[in-house]
């Protein structure tokens, strides 16, 4: 077998461009899709390495940095977002190197194949997931038979046998390119200190919203696949010990939608003396319903949840097929004051047919939840999803471009709606009422006048022993990674 040497390129600079690195969770956060091939190819003896485009200054820096690797094979993910960087960074690579063998998979070429096909310089498209089938194709390369179909369709892996993450491939490229925050992913809220970082418990999501599936379907399966809690807290404890994690994120879609699992994760979690505070994603009518399984994360080591309320419009929210009603979204959001959980809110304005009144309705909803973190967005059509298969029905797409299929709530993304209108709602939903500018001064300054915390410090330093807090005596990232 020839030896050959292989590199992943993230390109996902779309909207963010190039010298973003750390810059918001776009740019500060690892792909995991690249991580987990890393882990399976290399675990299988390949020769791996990283080109992060968020790390690099320019195209021409990516040339460079390219003719410096000099791969036989390279190999990209792409969500439909990618798709522009991926075709350019495809073109410069086979530009300069004809014979580099080129992969792509990932969200975009598994629920729009045919739309990847058309991208030049492609030699092999690989749809659903990658570990077992992507290190096959670098064997049958290696032994020079490489297949003949340019269309690989991934096997599905068992999620407990395959490698953790190799979040190193992403931390080691970063710290070429003057990375340097003491975390191996980028904090996102203060409730998760550094060193952080994000991990997955399962593959797929049982629920069926319209602004969303089928698409994860087609990557995934029906239906969820979660890892063993065992599987999860044994890479908890590796990240521990690697990185020293003081908190970290759930990546899953819906990590609350299985209450048997999260019972025994945090039964478990506690039992191994971890107290590192977590964020996940749930949805406002699990939380409304089962108050006793918030209670349960709370108690072990939950800060807080994403939670997709996305209307306080029953007619809309039936239409987006979320599940919920703007009572249940309230009722969730008063559960996780109750036992003190932040609230990461996730809403859109501007949804297919939705009227001004309409939107409004979420505005006086959000105002009541008065989230934590507000996450507004402008409905967008996201290739693979039921509504924007409708809004191709109805020619209502706006977005022109793939860079512009991003939730952002700055920009038009069909027609019909009133975009002046929505960035003024989007402005106004982020208004706290006064009612709850009251209470949070209050809780603001019981937080700080009864902090017992406040108060040794206080003491400490008028008998001279304080020790300034700048000075946390953390293990560094750099002399633990390796
Ligand atoms: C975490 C996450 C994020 C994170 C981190 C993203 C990142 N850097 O990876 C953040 C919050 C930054 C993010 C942002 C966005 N995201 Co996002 N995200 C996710 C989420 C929840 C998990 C991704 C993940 O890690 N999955 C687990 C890994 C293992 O799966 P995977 O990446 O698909 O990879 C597997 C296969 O696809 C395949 N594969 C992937 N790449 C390759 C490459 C090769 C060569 C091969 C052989 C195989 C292969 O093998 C992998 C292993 O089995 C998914 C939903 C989901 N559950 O997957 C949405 C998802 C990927 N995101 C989505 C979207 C739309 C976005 C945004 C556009 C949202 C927005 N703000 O508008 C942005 C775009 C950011 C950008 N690049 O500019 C969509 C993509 C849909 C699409 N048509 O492309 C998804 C599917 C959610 C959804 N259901 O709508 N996201
Ligand atoms: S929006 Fe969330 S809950 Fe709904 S189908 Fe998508 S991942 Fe599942």
């Amino acid at each position: 077998m020839k030896e050959i040497k292989t590199t992943l390129i993230y390109a996902g600079i779309a909207g963010i461009g190039f010298n973003s690195l750390s810059q918001g969770m776009d740019a500060g956060w690892v792909s995991h899709g690249l991580a987990s091939l890393s882990a399976s190819a290399k675990a299988q003896g390949f020769d791996i390495d990283l080109i992060d485009l968020r790390a690099l200054n320019s195209w021409d820096h990516f040339r460079e940095v390219f003719a410096e690797r000099d791969p036989d094979v390279v190999a990209l993910t792409m969500m439909s977002v990618d798709y522009g960087p991926v075709r350019k960074t495809l073109q410069i690579v086979k530009e300069m190197k004809p014979e580099v063998i080129t992969v792509i998979g990932g969200p975009h070429v598994t629920i729009a194949l045919e739309d990847s096909l058309r991208i030049p310089h492609v030699d092999y498209l690989v749809i659903k997931e990658g570990e077992i089938t992507f290190p096959k194709l670098l064997k049958s390369i290696a032994e020079g038979h490489p297949p003949r179909q340019k269309v690989l369709f991934g096997e599905r892996p068992n999620l407990d046998k395959i490698p953790f993450a190799d979040r190193d491939l992403f931390l080691n490229e970063w710290r070429k390119w003057g990375y340097s925050l003491n975390s191996p992913e980028v904090p996102f809220v203060k409730e998760l200190p550094a060193p952080f970082v994000t991990i997955i418990a399962g593959r797929g999501c049982v629920y069926n919203c319209s602004f969303c599936k089928p698409g994860e379907d087609l990557i995934f399966g029906k239906g969820v696949r979660r890892r063993s809690v065992d599987n999860v807290i044994e890479e908890l404890k590796l990240l521990k010990e690697k990185y020293d994690i003081a908190s970290f994120m759930f990546h899953d879609d819906c990590l609350t939608e299985d209450r048997k699992w999260v019972s025994e994760f945090s039964e478990k979690y506690i039992a191994e003396g971890f107290d590192m505070p977590y964020f996940c994603q749930s949805r406002a009518d699990i939380i409304a319903r089962h108050p006793d399984m918030v209670e349960k994360m709370a108690r072990a080591g939950l800060k807080g949840y994403f939670i997709g309320f996305e209307s306080g419009n029953r007619r809309v929210l039936n239409l987006l097929r979320k599940g919920t009603t703007p009572e249940k979204n309230l009722k969730a959001a008063k559960i996780c004051k109750h036992y003190g959980l932040k609230i990461w809110a996730n809403y859109m304005m501007g949804i297919p047919t939705e009227t001004k009144e309409e939107v409004m309705d979420t505005v006086r909803m959000i105002k009541e939840i008065d989230p934590d973190y507000y996450s507004p967005s402008f409905f967008t059509p996201h290739p693979g999803t039921d509504l924007y298969d409708y809004c191709v029905e109805h020619d209502l797409i706006l977005v022109d471009d793939y860079a512009s299929f991003r939730r952002n709530p700055t920009e038009p993304k069909i027609k019909g709606v009133d975009y002046e209108f929505l960035k003024w709602a989007r402005d106004e939903s982020q208004k706290r009422l006064f009612k709850n500018r009251v209470k949070r001064s209050w809780a603001a300054f019981r937080e700080k006048y009864t902090d017992p915390k406040r108060y040794v410090r206080k003491a400490k330093k008028i008998l001279g022993i304080y020790k300034s807090p700048e000075a946390p005596v953390r293990r560094s990232a750099d002399s633990s990674a390796h």
